[in-house]
């Protein structure tokens, strides 16, 4: 165990107070939440070889071109596009969750051009099966 000093602002430390048991120990809570924070980064960054992995996002569909431009997105990578779920939220919002298989680095170039598009909101991805399926090439059977 190593002792260190970090600087914390009031609202942040006030949030982390918040976030543990009452009267509780301040370490054990920010170890409790860089633990959370390092399992969440993980799952967010796709390995290098193959894997299955998760986008969802927000958009609205009156914005121009942006309904036309994820369409293309998608259909020039139908490689690494499995399923497309699409719901109509309210008048304006879509919520669409598209699940991915294919190579990590790709997946992740994808996911950030989907979700870094003007006008997608909320974008998230979610490494689901980090050693992802098997390659069938150049298999037996
Ligand atoms: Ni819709």
């Amino acid at each position: 165990m190593q002792r260190i000093t970090i600087t914390l602002d009031d609202d942040l430390l006030q949030a982390v107070d918040a976030h543990g048991p009452p009267g509780g120990n301040r370490s054990e809570t920010i170890r409790d939440l860089i633990r959370a924070g390092l399992r969440q980064a993980e799952a967010q960054r796709p390995p290098e070889g193959p894997c299955a992995a998760a986008i969802a996002y927000v958009y609205d569909h009156h914005r121009r071109d942006l309904p036309e431009r994820l369409t293309k997105a998608f259909h020039d990578h139908h490689d690494l596009s499995v399923a497309t779920l699409h719901v109509h939220l309210d008048h304006h919002n879509c919520l669409e969750v598209a699940v991915l298989k294919g190579q990590g680095a790709e997946i992740r170039r994808f996911a950030e051009a989907v979700t870094g598009e003007r006008g997608v909101r909320h974008g998230s991805l979610l490494v689901v099966a980090p050693e992802g399926g098997h390659n069938h090439h150049g298999e037996e059977g």
